[in-house]
């Protein structure tokens, strides 16, 4: 394609309750849509997963927003057409900064997608046509609203239970999760808020038969995650740490991680997650896709990617009225049978709700060739 300008807008969408986890409570979520029009008129569209702050990662809003108007931006602008796949090699002199990269990328892949009416799910190598759903279920007041939520959750048809944990809200938590729903698939997140000192209050966990223990201790700690790994029957899955196809190669071969999250922000787009999800497939490693709380933009997205056959676990890509009343596109992700389906029209394959996205708009910029 040949980009005439690129859109970015920063967003705050309210949730409908509260998030909780080891690094912080959000009540709107802040992210930044891009819209990346051709030259022939055509829209496609990305969503640059960063939060508000640098918490979950070193990448929050405006160190996104600054990286992408200042440089990434402006390096697709200069191009005179561009594929899909060549957006990574453009990026590549600018160290760092995935999440921005990400966002740019999927809407470039967008318009490409749009252009030839192909449906992105087709376009990565989809096989499914809905994929099972799973819930990441915030900290809650205590472990007995903790279990009322879990139960709407089960009520709604989710297939999988993940409840987030950091110190002090771990064993009581997930013990109340456990005796109230004996079989259910269940595992546990702690987003980086532990370290290798915490190790027997972990092993602890084993007894509750956990699918997973997401990301126990921080970003860097592949040699210690791999340490853990040796003293706990619960199968470590890394998310943070997980920044690349290199990386995850790396995680894997020194034994840290047994389960993938795959998140395309987090690795710098689509193309490199389903790198990631191949070597994975490769080496027998079970693999699913995380999520961030996307919009209906991202949210489809990741419908998408979850319906690769290495995608073996269900993953954190539940209805958008999880978390929104209402969301940016006008088709938004729904349940059905514990299921969301995987969207089959040209592109992402959703449309953007124009009332919806202005009334969610707190910053615009446009960018032109
Ligand atoms: O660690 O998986 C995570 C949300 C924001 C940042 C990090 C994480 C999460 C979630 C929510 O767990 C996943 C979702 O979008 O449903
Ligand atoms: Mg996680």
């Amino acid at each position: 394609v040949r980009l005439e300008e690129i859109e970015l807008r920063v967003l705050h969408l309210p949730l409908v309750s509260p998030f909780t986890t080891s690094f912080g409570t959000e009540t709107v979520r802040e992210v930044i849509v891009v819209r990346a029009r051709t030259t022939d008129g055509v829209d496609g569209w990305g969503e640059i997963v960063t939060q508000h702050m640098p918490s979950y990662s070193s990448e929050y809003t405006h160190g996104a927003w600054d990286v992408a108007t200042r440089w990434l931006a402006p390096a697709l602008l200069a191009r005179d057409a561009i594929a899909p796949e060549e957006v990574p090699a453009v990026f590549d002199p600018f160290v760092g900064h995935r999440m921005a990269k990400g966002g740019l990328e999927l809407a470039v892949v967008d318009a490409a997608l749009r252009t030839q009416s192909r449906s992105f799910a087709s376009y990565l190598g989809a096989e499914r046509t809905a994929v099972p759903s799973g819930v990441s279920v915030g900290i809650q007041a205590d472990p007995v609203a903790l279990v009322e939520t879990v139960a709407g959750y089960l009520d709604e048809g989710y297939v999988r239970i993940k409840i987030k944990i950091r110190p002090g809200r771990d064993l009581a938590d997930t013990e109340a999760v456990r005796s109230a729903f004996p079989g259910i698939p269940l595992q546990v997140d702690a987003n980086s808020a532990y370290t290798l000192a915490d190790a027997d209050t972990l092993a602890q966990l084993d007894r509750f038969g956990l699918l997973l223990i997401e990301q126990p201790l921080e970003e860097d700690d592949i040699v210690d995650h791999a340490a853990l790994a040796q003293r706990l029957k619960t199968p470590i899955c890394l998310d943070e740490s997980i920044t690349s196809a290199k990386a995850a190669r790396d995680a894997l071969a020194l034994g840290a991680t047994t389960v993938i999250n795959v998140k395309a922000g987090r690795v710098g787009g689509y193309l490199e997650a389903v790198r990631i999800a191949d070597l994975c497939e490769a080496a027998g490693i079970p693999v699913w896709c995380g999520g961030m709380l996307e919009t209906g933009i991202g949210r489809a997205a990741n419908a998408s990617l979850a319906a690769l056959p290495a995608f073996t676990l269900p993953g954190d890509v539940s209805a958008s009225d999880r978390f929104y009343a209402r969301d940016i596109v006008t088709e938004p992700a729904v349940l059905r049978d514990g299921h969301v389906a995987v969207p089959d029209g040209p592109g992402l394959g959703v449309e953007i709700d124009a009332d919806m996205l202005e009334a969610v708009t707190v910053e615009r910029r446009t960018l032109r060739r």
